[in-house]
This record gives structure tokens, sequence and C-alpha cells, in this order.
């Protein structure tokens, strides 16, 4: 405690226990970047990082909101480089430990960027990725209103805010634009973005000329734009004599040179000012008033580096319009690179340091302590940040009690289906079943509702949206297979064309439980080929372990005339390297149903009852699930789905023929591209009679089947075995496998690995063809003819 302070006998006022918190996080957030790059010892000699810039740029409006404004059921999506101030915040509210702030960066310490998962500090949302936490807040919201006028929430619990801060240049994200537009749709109410208006990106200074039409775009969509420009101290200057000439030459101020003489300092803004406006009255003696420092605080004076500025704006904004609040920022602001173009990775050197450190009056020792080196006493600090409102209610996360899920549901009859048609059927049956289970689902499309066969259920389940909207083709009596009705108690959301913004609704859906407590059961469809399109917000969907069912259709070459450009390849490859989400790529339509009925289970599981190797497999875990299916019908077999047969499915494979023990040859396929295998394999056996045919449901799990069970053993535990080493063991051992997916054929190659049997994958490497089946099979080599060409050549290699 300072001298001062101490001799301090009236209680210190909020705003300076508020800015007693701003330096003191400014601190710990430079320090916290400066100990994990210069004073922990360095392994690898590879850089840490961290952004002292781009934190310094949020300290300010960080501390307003959650030392000050944040109520325990506001969620915040936080500029990713301004991780280190947020676990700072953290720490001080005692939700963080030291050890995890000395340990920046490094393994199981406060990660780099704020993420839900990795970080033990509560973070709401996480963030790296710029933009998609910004469109993470938008989609919250809106999952807000889904529950709340459901009313699956909890009585008891206000709406809350939903919050993103967002780095200017994150606005040249496209995906922030396609989120603004579908929130203006839905009608999106209670969600911020404040724009940290530093006017630098990584690396340069933003242009001018854009800016000036962002508040019109949030305008145009419906938003209130707050533009937060300057400070108190400068507003008190424009009263002066020779202000209104000070106000025109800031506004009219480039980016660039305002940025160089925040880092040229008070001599820099002197002479300038003197040569462009000295003449003016006033202007001189305004200047004569100020030092360099005093001239420098004063200049650098804006708006989001001024707490009382932010705070008083923020509190006044007291209904649920959705606000974009442009907050002039400083980046690198109170540090030695502010302004400089070049400071986005920036760190202070030692030198700097330690001149950084005796400015702030932080002894040594005192680096970490939560309490020094403040003007305020430490009483009073502690006693404020007990009160603070945000940390009152201790953890924010919610949780949800699992739903009861049915065991099976009923498989579609018929002789010939396809995989989408049966998947439709299903969830169609499960809209009339009705029951909690039902009521729990939420289904979403970005504009492929009715060709992805979501129609049945959405005729049943109706349309969701804030009001009701009737459906005026209906009411005129015009016939339509397709009811469109829009009311609160719809159960899917409709979105445009946009896929990252389906992954991220999934994102918000999916976290329900968590974000709001209340259960969803979501599900998505999209064109298989989008997949790649979303595939940063679908990947910032798992990363937060939210849970969805993903339902991609058709696939492959096997959309036919329908194909060319939209052909999938590579998506068989993604379901397998999609950490957090089981991919599945059944053929046939018993297949579908006993795997959605096991996928409601596993989207609810949380790691509960216990550990095991496999936990690789997420079965405890649980996760996100992925269909890939397709448009061709083929002809269905007539069989009960037992108990072997059920757990073949879910573990990824099943001999649909099994082979004689010693077997030369078994024909592996997933997906649709069965009806070849199973014809291919009829013709061989006349020759083979021992043949297998494997049934591959899920390529994903076999595989990961397959190195949890390695990793196992290689950690103690002789006995482990996985189910792809069960289904692989009764072949002979030097046995070739003809593999075959409407995909890349590496999804399936692999398994030669496992006991190292010799493998012909066959699978689409090139694409772009539209044709029919038979022309484009043959032509990429997925008929009966390549899988007996294939055969054959095995035959003649041994
Ligand atoms: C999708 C994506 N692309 C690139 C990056 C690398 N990156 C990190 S921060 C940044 C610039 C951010 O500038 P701004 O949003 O203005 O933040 P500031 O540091 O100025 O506060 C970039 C390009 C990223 N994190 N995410
Ligand atoms: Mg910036």
């Amino acid at each position: 405690m300072t001298a001062k302070a101490e001799m301090r006998k009236t209680k210190s006022s909020r705003i300076d226990l508020l800015r007693a918190l701003e330096t003191k996080v400014l601190w710990l957030s430079a320090w916290m970047i400066h100990n994990a790059n210069h004073l922990r010892p360095s392994r690898d000699g590879l850089k840490v990082g961290g952004h002292q810039a781009s934190c310094a740029s949020l300290v300010t409006i960080m501390t307003a909101l959650y030392f000050d404004l944040l109520e325990p059921g506001d969620r915040v999506a936080v500029k990713p480089h301004a991780s280190p101030v947020f676990h700072a915040i953290q720490y001080l509210l005692g939700n963080q430990s030291l050890e995890q702030i000395q340990n920046f960066r490094s393994l199981g310490g406060a990660q780099s960027y704020p993420s839900r998962t990795k970080d033990s500090d509560d973070v709401d949302f996480s963030t790296g990725s710029v933009g998609l936490g910004v469109a993470m807040t938008s989609f919250a919201a809106l999952v807000q209103d889904y529950v709340r006028l459901k009313k699956f929430a909890p009585d008891d619990q206000p709406p809350g805010r939903m919050i993103a801060l967002v780095g200017d240049a994150e606005l040249d994200e496209g995906n922030v634009y396609e989120a603004m537009l579908e929130g203006w749709k839905h009608d999106v109410r209670n969600v911020w973005w404040i724009i940290d208006y530093n006017r630098q990106s990584l690396d340069a200074v933003v242009t001018d000329r854009l800016f000036g039409r962002i508040d019109e775009l949030f305008q145009t969509m419906g938003w209130r734009v707050i533009t937060l420009k300057y400070g108190e101290k400068l507003e008190a200057a424009f009263k002066r004599p020779g202000g209104a000439a000070l106000r025109a030459w800031i506004d009219d101020c480039p980016n660039s040179l305002y940025s160089v003489l925040v880092y040229k300092g008070g001599a820099g803004w002197r002479d300038y000012l003197m040569r462009e406006i000295g003449d003016t009255p006033g202007i001189a003696a305004l200047l004569a008033d100020h030092d360099d420092d005093a001239l420098a605080a004063l200049m650098t004076n804006l708006a989001g580096n001024d707490l009382k500025t932010i705070k008083d704006a923020l509190q006044a904004i007291d209904d649920d319009l959705p606000t974009c609040i442009i907050a002039y920022t400083i980046k690198g602001h109170g540090l030695p690179f502010a302004g400089h173009k070049d400071n986005h990775a920036g760190i202070m050197n030692p030198e700097q340091m330690a001149q950084f450190k005796r400015d702030k009056g932080v002894a040594d020792g005192e680096e970490w302590d939560r309490y020094a080196a403040l003007d305020v006493p430490p009483s009073e600090i502690k006693a404020f940040l007990g009160s603070v409102p945000f940390a009152a209610a201790g953890h924010r996360r919610m949780t949800a009690d699992k739903l009861a899920t049915p065991m099976t549901l009923p498989t579609p009859s018929g002789d010939s289906l396809s995989t989408q048609e049966g998947f439709g059927r299903i969830l169609a049956e499960i809209a009339r079943g009705g029951g909690e289970f039902a009521d729990r689902i939420v289904t979403t499309a970005p504009d492929v509702t009715v060709s992805t066969n979501l129609g049945g259920w959405v005729n049943r389940r109706g349309i969701f949206d804030r009001h009701q909207r009737a459906d005026t083709f209906h009411e005129e009596d015009v016939v339509s297979a397709q009811r469109w009705s829009l009311s609160p108690e719809g159960q899917h959301i409709e979105l445009g064309i946009a896929e990252n913004n389906l992954f991220i609704l999934l994102a918000a859906l999916g976290l329900s439980h968590s974000l709001f407590g209340a259960r969803l059961l979501p599900i998505g469809t999209l064109y298989d080929p989008f997949i790649q399109r979303g595939l940063d917000a679908l990947n910032y969907a798992c990363y937060q372990d939210a849970r969805f069912m993903v339902v991609a259709t058709p696939s492959g070459i096997t959309l036919a005339p329908e194909g060319g450009a939209h052909q999938s390849v590579a998506t068989p490859l993604i379901g397998m390297a999609q950490d957090g989400i089981a991919a599945f790529e059944p053929a046939y339509v018993d297949e579908v149903a006993t795997i959605m009925a096991w996928a409601f289970d596993y989207m609810q599981r949380d790691g509960s009852g216990g550990d095991s190797e496999s936990a690789w497999l997420r079965d405890r875990q649980g996760g996100s699930v992925y269909l890939r299916l397709s448009t061709r019908p083929i002809t269905q077999p007539q069989r009960d789905m037992d108990e072997p047969l059920r757990d073949g499915v879910i573990t990824g494979g099943y001999w649909l023929e099994t082979p004689t023990e010693g077997a030369e040859i078994a024909i592996v396929y997933s997906g649709a591209v069965a009806a070849e295998a199973v014809e291919a394999h009829r013709q061989i056996t006349e020759d083979i009679p021992g043949a297998g045919l494997l049934a591959v449901t899920s390529a994903d799990r076999l595989n990961a089947g397959w190195h949890a069970a390695e990793r196992g053993r290689q950690t103690g535990h002789a006995t482990e075995e996985s189910q792809i080493e069960n289904l692989l063991k009764p072949l002979a051992p030097d046995a070739a496998l003809i593999t075959i997916i409407d995909g890349h054929p590496l999804t399936l190659a692999w398994m030669g690995s496992v006991f190292g049997h010799r493998v012909h994958p066959l699978g689409v490497e090139h694409f772009g063809q539209s044709g029919d089946l038979p022309d484009l099979y043959r032509h990429y080599r997925l008929d009966v003819e390549a899988i007996l060409d294939a055969v054959a050549s095995t035959c003649l290699r041994k």
C-alpha cells in the first residue's frame, strides 16, 4: 500500500476503486506475458508470445464490465488476444489460480486464447479464430430466446446479455456480417458487440475510409450504435477556447498520423499542434498548460480507455436492443509501444518492463500480489472485489439433467430406401410420437430443410420465431406439401444459406445446458460438401464441446446428376480428424435408426462413470455426431437389429458376411456403395467361398478405437483389443482388403496397418463431373467391376 493510501481517512469512491483495479489488470496482463516470455526458462527455443498491446487496449473496457456492470447471467466472448486480461480479472476475483497465470501459455496453464474447455476460470465462449466469438454471441442470444419462450430455462433467471469484445480488424471477417444478417431476421435481443476501435490490425493501421461505413451497416440491421470517441479530459479541453479547433483537428487526423503521434508522445503532439492549429486563439494557452506528459495523456484520452466514460455509457443501456458500441481505444495504451503499427506481437523488453514496473510502483516480489502498489487500501479493494455482482454467484456455468432418450428408434419400412429418406422418416416418427424427448429436439438448416428431408418433422413441429407468423400459402388454400408457419412453439430454426451460421448456431444450441441450464438435442442438416464451407465454425463448435448432430446429405459422387462441384470427397477424412465429433457413414436405414438412438444419449454424456484408455472413443465423455448420408436408394437387408449387430454398428463395423477362419480376401465398404460391395462379394464367393464382407458404419470410431487400444497396451493394459482388431483377426495374415467408399480412399486404407494386410483402396480422388451413377461409378472406379479388378490383381500378386 502506498503512503498516500494509508493516510486516506475516508473510504475510496467506486470510481477510485475501479481505477485501481484497471491499473492492476493492466499490470498483471503485461506481467503475465512478460513472465511467460522472459522469466520462464525455455526448453525448446520457441517464442512464447502474447499480446501486451492488444491487452492494454481492452483493459479499461473489461474493468468496467467485469467489476462494475456484468451480472452472473451475462455471457462474454473476449477478443482472443485479450486472454491475459480475462485471466487477470478472474485471478483478482478469486476464480483463477496464481499457478495458472504464472503458467500462461504452458501446458495446463491459462490458455493463450480464452477456452471453455481448457481453461478453468469460467470462460463463457472460446475465442481464437477471429470473428467466430462475435457471431457466437448473436446465436447464443437466439438460443436464449428459444429456451426462455419455451420455458425450458429456470424461471428465476433474468435474461443475460450476450456480449462480444471485438477487435476492430475482426470486422473484416465475413462471418460477422452473415451472423448480423441472420440475427436481424430472428430479431435477436440482448446482444452487445463492443468494438475495441484501436484502428490497428495485426499488420498495420486500419484504413480510415472503411470504418465510416461500419456504423451505417449496423444501423441498417436494426442495431443501435453508440460511438464513444473522447474521454473526459478531451471533452473538457474541447470546452476551452480553441477547443473546437482541437476537436476538428483530431476528428480529421488520419489514423496513421494519430498512431504515429501516440507513439512519439508529448513533444510530437506539441510540434504538430503548434504547426497546424497553433495560431487558433486558445491553443497556445492550452499547450502551455500541459507539460509533455500531460499533453500526451490529454491527446490519447479516448473514450474506450477512459473508465468513467465507458462505465457511464454502458450503465446507461437499459433495454434489450442489439447494441454496437464503437469504443475508440489505443493499442498498447499506457505501454511504451502504444500506437506503433508493429506493436501487435510486441512485448516489452526487460528494460522497458523494469521502467514500467517502476512507474507502477511495483516492488520486487510483489509482482503477483493482488493488492500491492495501488492507490487505495488493500482492505477496501478486498471488500470491493467481494461485492462484485458478476462474481456473487460463484461459478456461472449451468447444468441440466440428462434427458431420457429411447434405446431404439423404429426403422422405416421399405425394400429400397436411402439413408437420407430413412433419417427424415425417423425424425417425422419422433415428431409424431411426442413427449419430452421430441420436445427437446431442435432442428436447423441453412435453406436446405426440405431438400435434406426435414419436411416431415417441420410439418409437425413448426418453425421457431419470436413472433407468430402465419403460413400464407396454407391460409390462402394453396396446396403445398410443406407447412411453413412460424411461432415461439416451433422447433425448427430456419437459417439463410450460410454454413458458418449453421455451425455457430449448433455451437450455441449445443451448449444450451451449460449456458442457460436448458437441455436441447440439436440437429443440423446441410449438404455434405458444404461442411467445408463452415469448417472453421464446426471446429469452433467442437472445441467448445457443444453437443449436436450434423446430418450431411447428400454426399460424395453419389449425388450423381446433381453432382459436379457439389461432390464431397474429403469429408470422411474431416469426420475422422475432427476432434469432438463421432462420424458415421451408414449404408442401411436400420443402421441410421440405431446410430440416431445412440447419438441422442451420446450427445448428453458428460464423462461421469470413471475413465479408461478407450476414453479416446469418448464413450463416457460423449460428444457430437456427424452422419454422412446419401439420396441413393439401396435394397435394405431384412434383419433384426440384435445386440451384437447394434454394438458393431455403434463401434464402427461388423461383418455383413463373416469370413471363414484364414480367409484370404475381404471386401470392406462404407456407405451407399454397399450395393456394389454386396454384388461383388456375391460374385467372388463363387470362386473364393470364405471371403468376408465388412460393413464399416464409422471409420472414425474404428480408427479411434484402434489407437486407443494401442495406447492402452503401451501403458500396461495388455488385454485391450479394439473392434477392428477383433474383426480382422480371423483373416489370413497375408489376406487382402479391398476397401471402397464414395469419398477419399484413405478413409479405409489405414486398416492395412492393423495387422499388415495388403490393401487395395477404392474411392474418389478427383471429382467434379455430373453423370448418372453407372457412368460415374465406372468413371471413378467405384463399380462392381472395379472391385472385381482389385480382387483379381490381389490374386495375381500372390
Ligand atoms: C481467423 C483468424 N485469422 C487470423 C488470425 C490471426 N490474428 C490474430 S489477431 C489478428 C489481428 C487482430 O486485430 P484486431 O482485431 O484489430 O485486434 P487488436 O489486436 O488490434 O485489438 C490476426 C490477424 C486469427 N486469430 N484468426
Ligand atoms: Mg485493432
